[in-house]
Parts: C-alpha cells; sequence; structure tokens
C-alpha cells in the first residue's frame, strides 16, 4: 500500500490525508529537551547519528505523523562549505558573515559530502526503523535563505544586509547563489541515495524580496534545483516552500516543476484552490492557533480540510511548531485531521 505522504504528492487518492508539521521535533517536546540537555551543542545533535535519528523518530513515536522530517538544520551547508556555524544559547544562529567577493572564492563545495556524512547516516537509521505507513522526508534550505544568513551573519527580520549585498555586488553574490544551487541539489540527492522519499526546499525568507530579485534568487534557483533533483531521481517528490510570496506562489506552483507546495499561514485557500491547480498543496495552519482555546484551534482544522476537499492536499502549519506550544495540541490536531472526512480527498 502507498504511504499517504506519497500518494498524495502524486495526486492520487490516499487512504487518509496525511499529516505532519514542520518543526515536528523541537524544543516544545520534553523528550527533544531532555536529550538536548545531556548532549553538546545544537550543532553536534545535528552531527551525532544515533541521537539525530532518535529526535527525528520522536514526533512519530508519541503522534503517529504521516512523515518523519530529518532532525537538522538548514545551516548545515554553509556549515559544510567552510564558513563556520555557532548556535548561541537563546540567541540563535552565528556565522562568520559573507562580507565581499572574496569571502565567497574561499568557500570549499568540495568538502560538502565528508562534512555531512553524518546527516546521510541519520537518515539511513531513520529510513530502516521507520512504520510502514510513514514516508521519510529529506530537506535543505533553498539558497536565497541560507545565503541570506550567510551574509547577514545571524538571523534577522528584513536581511538588509543580505539584500544590499545582493544589490552591489551582484556578480559575487550570483556566484554564491549558484554555488549553493548546486550544493543543495548534490546535498538532496545523497539525502535521497541514503534513503529521504520526498525532499523539501526551505525558502523562508523568499517574501523580503522585490519581484525581479524573488524571481533571480528564489525561484530560478529553485527550478534548477527541482530540475536536477528529477531528473536524476524522478521518483521522489519535491515540495518547495517559498514563504511570505502571496499571489507570487501561482508562478512557484507554475514554474517549478515540484510536486508539492507550501503554503505560508497567510495565503487565502479559496485562493490557491483557484490559481495553483496541477500540484499537491501542503499548510497552512497558524503556529499561534496552537496556543489558543482548544475549540477554535479544532475549527481551523476542519476549515482548512473542507476548503482544500476533493485535492491533493497534506495537512501541515504555515511555518513551525513554536517552541511554546502544549504537546497536546499538537496531538489534537492529527487527532482531529484523522476524523476529517475520507471524501475530503476524492477528486
Ligand atoms: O536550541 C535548539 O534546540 C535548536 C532549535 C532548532 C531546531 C529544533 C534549530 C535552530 N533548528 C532546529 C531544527 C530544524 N530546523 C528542522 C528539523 C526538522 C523539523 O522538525 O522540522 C528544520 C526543518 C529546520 C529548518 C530551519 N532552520 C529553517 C527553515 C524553516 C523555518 O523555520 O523557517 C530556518 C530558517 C532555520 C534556521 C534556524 N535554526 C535554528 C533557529 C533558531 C533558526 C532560526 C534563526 C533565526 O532566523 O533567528
Amino acid at each position: 500500500l502507498t504511504k499517504p505522504l506519497l500518494a498524495a504528492l502524486r495526486g492520487e487518492t490516499p487512504a487518509r490525508i496525511p499529516v505532519w508539521l514542520m518543526r515536528q521535533a523541537g524544543r516544545y517536546l520534553p523528550e527533544y529537551r531532555a536529550l538536548r540537555a545531556s548532549s553538546g551543542g545544537f550543532l553536534d545533535l545535528c552531527y551525532t547519528p544515533d541521537l539525530a535519528a532518535e529526535i527525528t523518530l520522536q514526533p512519530v513515536r508519541r503522534y503517529g505523523m504521516d512523515a518523519a522530517i530529518l532532525f537538522s538544520d538548514i545551516l548545515v551547508v554553509p556549515d559544510a562549505l567552510g564558513c563556520e556555524v555557532t548556535f548561541v544559547e537563546g540567541l540563535g544562529p552565528r556565522l562568520a558573515p559573507i562580507g565581499n567577493a572574496a569571502a565567497v572564492g574561499r568557500l570549499a563545495p568540495a568538502g560538502l559530502h565528508e562534512r555531512l556524512a553524518p546527516v546521510y547516516e541519520t537518515v539511513r537509521r531513520v529510513a530502516a526503523s521507520l512504520p510502514p505507513q510513514t514516508a521519510l522526508i529529506g530537506f535543505a534550505g533553498a539558497p536565497w535563505t541560507v545565503a541570506a544568513y550567510m551574509v547577514e551573519g545571524e538571523g534577522s527580520k528584513e536581511f538588509v544586509q543580505a539584500r544590499r549585498f545582493a544589490r552591489a555586488e551582484r556578480g559575487a553574490f550570483a556566484r554564491l547563489i549558484d554555488l549553493l544551487t548546486e550544493a543543495t541539489a548534490d546535498y538532496l540527492l545523497a539525502q535521497i541515495h541514503a534513503g529521504a522519499e520526498v525532499v523539501q526546499l526551505f525558502d523562508s525568507w523568499a517574501g523580503v524580496l522585490p519581484e525581479p530579485e524573488r524571481e533571480r534568487w528564489c525561484l530560478e534557483p529553485a527550478r534548477r534545483i527541482v530540475a536536477r533533483v528529477r531528473a536524476a531521481r524522478p521518483e521522489v517528490p519535491v515540495i518547495v516552500f517559498p514563504r511570505g510570496v502571496g499571489a507570487a506562489y501561482a508562478r512557484f506552483a507554475a514554474l517549478l516543476g515540484a510536486q508539492g507546495i507550501g503554503l505560508d499561514t497567510t495565503v487565502c485557500l479559496e485562493w490557491a484552490r483557484r490559481e495553483l491547480a496541477g500540484v499537491c498543496l501542503q499548510g497552512n495552519l497558524d503556529p499561534v492557533a496552537l496556543l489558543g482555546p482548544r475549540d477554535a484551534l479544532l475549527a481551523e482544522v476542519r476549515r482548512i480540510g473542507g476548503a482544500m476537499a476533493g485535492r491533493p492536499f497534506v495537512f501541515n502549519l504555515g511555518h513551525g511548531v513554536l517552541p511554546e506550544t502544549d504537546p497536546e495540541a499538537v496531538a489534537a490536531v492529527v487527532e482531529e485531521v484523522r476524523a476529517l472526512p475520507v471524501e475530503a480527498m476524492r477528486r
């Protein structure tokens, strides 16, 4: 029997509406916090296959999710390219910022697979111990989002330094994006080789760019990555999550060649249903709804399920689970998705 997530991404009618949540492993889970406390830094967790595999499986065990998403981070790619990354407790990631063309020239793609070998080992271990109905999702950050952290040197709301660099040093920034595009495709293919059955590209900061910049730095690289993955492994669906792109979601859905499109919380589902045909949609429950009253939360789940009835759909959030989320709220969401009528998936 086909796994529900794979069926939905192929445009087939699954036995049930598949559900998984972005950031389903992480700080809101007591079993994650316990493991995290007894280990070194966050990146050490990502590079320690038995711990990373255990964390990947925690939400699958607890909730019976339809997918496990590899426990890692988008910033392991810059780390593997020689741009050192650290996670500062309570502050988030810090990177040695890329400030000029020379710094782009110093990046070393040759060492990528060697440094990321523990991540591939994690994928192998998870693949070997998944329940039969659960699919394994590999992932990477999209080139723009990863480059934005590399230039900024840390998280940001607006990524002004990265946007300035892209305009002021266009050739150098294009080289950085091109390098990340090829490295990201290589990285996703290596995850697939290790056992990932689906891959997702996170372009979390696509929404800070105006249209011409978004076409060049988000749409084009994502299209190239999807094409490379599809050419090498046509049986593996690709989901792209271009967060915050508004009406441009229609261009991404039409032009990427991806099987799944992740919708952020702001997307109107009636609009998406009309304008984003021919692709499986994923999303878009507001993570903040999980912090609110239970009856309103479950009504939101039913509203989303109803709006997506009869078309290929994967239930998810519109962004990641927040650390302050009650694990019981996640259980309630999964239970409510399971109770949605199966006709919801019939075309
Ligand atoms: O302190 C801790 O325990 C670390 C918290 C944490 C976790 C659990 C970070 C640091 N990353 C992760 C895991 C992670 N990150 C996953 C695992 C799989 C899952 O369960 O979904 C994934 C897919 C990511 C992806 C990721 N990392 C994104 C894209 C998705 C998104 O949320 O927009 C981004 C932007 C990051 C960067 C990052 N890593 C961690 C933090 C706190 C951040 C955000 C930094 C910032 O912008 O300030």
